[in-house]
C-alpha cells in the first residue's frame, strides 16, 4: 500500500534532533497516544529519544475508546514499569490524576533539590506525539486558555517558553511533533481511521469499507444500534444498508458509496457511533 506521508530520513533526522535538545530543558516527558490505537500511535523509537528521562503515557481521547481496552491498556503499560493514565484533553477529564502522576513522577528530581534548598520548583515537561493526537488541546488545557504558538510544525527551533498551568507543572511550548509509524498495513488503516494522516491511503471507499470490516468482527452491535440495520453478509452489504437507511442515494436509486463512506467514518471519528478501540494489548 502507498502511504503519502511527508516524512523522509532527513526529516525524521532533524525532528529527533529537535526533541534532543529540547528534552534537555525539561524533567518530564508527556508521551500522548491515541487510546484507541494505542499501539499504531506510539512512535516507534521514542525509547531511544526519550532515554532515561521520567515519562508518563497519555492515552487521550479515552472518551473515544472502549472502557474495557482502556483498563487493558493502562495495565499492559504499567506491566511495563512505564506510568499511564486516561486523558480526555478536550474536557479535561483526566488532567488531575496527570498532575499527581506529574508529581510521582519527578520525585526523586523534587527530593534533590530539596536537599539543596530550593523548593518549590516547577516540574518542567514537554509533550511528545504524532500529529492529531491532541497535542495542543492539552496544552490549552493545563494552561487555562489558548495558549501561543502552538501547532508548530516538525524541526523548527523557537525560543524557549515556558507556559505555567495549575500546579507545579511547567510545559515547553513547542510540542514535540513524532512520525508514526508506517511500515505495517493495519497500523496505516488505524491511523487513516482515525483522522491522524490527512492524505488517504486509500481511497475512502476501500478505507470505509476495512473499518466496516473490523466493526462487524468486534462491534457489530454498534452498528447495528446506529444504523437501524442487521449486519450480515459482505462488508459491502453492510455499506450498501447502511447507505439506503441514510438516504445516501444518487440518481436512479443507485447507493451514493463517496458519501455512505465519509458518514461511515466521520461518525467514528466523532464518537457518534459509540466507544471503540482499535486495537488490544498483544494481539
Ligand atoms: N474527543 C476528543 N477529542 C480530542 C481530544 N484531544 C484532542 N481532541 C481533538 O483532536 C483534534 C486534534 O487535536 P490537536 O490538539 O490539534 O492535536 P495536535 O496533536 O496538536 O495536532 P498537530 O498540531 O497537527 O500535531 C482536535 O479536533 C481536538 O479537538 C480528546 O481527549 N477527546
Ligand atoms: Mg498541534
Amino acid at each position: 500500500m502507498s502511504m503519502n506521508i511527508n516524512w523522509y530520513p532527513g526529516h525524521m533526522k532533524k525532528t529527533r534532533e529537535s526533541i534532543e535538545k529540547n528534552l534537555s530543558m525539561v524533567d518530564l516527558v508527556l508521551e500522548l497516544i491515541d487510546a484507541r490505537i494505542p499501539y499504531s500511535s506510539q512512535n516507534p523509537v521514542i525509547d531511544s529519544i526519550v532515554k532515561n528521562k521520567p515519562r508518563i503515557i497519555i492515552l487521550n481521547k479515552s472518551d473515544l475508546a472502549d472502557e474495557m481496552a482502556n483498563r487493558m491498556w493502562q495495565a499492559y503499560f504499567r506491566s511495563k514499569g512505564l506510568d499511564s493514565i486516561l486523558l480526555d484533553a478536550l474536557s479535561g477529564k483526566g488532567i488531575k490524576e496527570l498532575l499527581h502522576a506529574s508529581e510521582r513522577a519527578t520525585e526523586d528530581i523534587r527530593k534533590s533539590y530539596e536537599k539543596r534548598g530550593v523548593i518549590n520548583r516547577p516540574i518542567r515537561a514537554m509533550i511528545l506525539g504524532i500529529p492529531n493526537v491532541g497535542k495542543s488541546t492539552l496544552i490549552n488545557t493545563l494552561a487555562g486558555r489558548k495558549s501561543a504558538k502552538t501547532g508548530n510544525k516538525p524541526g523548527v527551533t523557537k525560543s524557549n517558553q515556558w507556559i505555567k498551568t495549575q500546579g507545579r507543572l511547567q510545559l515547553l511550548d513547542t510540542p514535540g511533533i513524532l512520525w508514526p509509524k508506517f511500515e505495517e498495513e493495519r497500523v496505516g488503516l488505524n491511523l487513516a481511521f482515525t483522522g491522524a494522516i490527512k492524505d488517504e491511503i486509500l481511497d475512502i471507499e476501500t478505507l470505509a469499507l476495512k473499518f466496516i470490516e473490523f466493526m462487524k468482527k468486534s462491534y457489530p452491535e454498534l452498528l447495528e444500534k446506529r444504523y437501524k440495520i442487521v449486519v450480515e453478509g459482505s462488508p459491502l452489504e453492510t455499506m450498501e444498508a447502511i447507505g439506503r437507511k441514510r438516504g445516501c442515494i444518487i440518481r436512479g436509486g443507485e447507493i451514493d458509496y463517496t458519501k455512505v463512506s465519509n458518514l461511515i467514518l466521520d461518525e467514528f471519528r466523532k464518537g457518534v457511533l459509540g466507544r471503540i478501540s482499535l486495537e488490544l494489548p498483544e494481539e
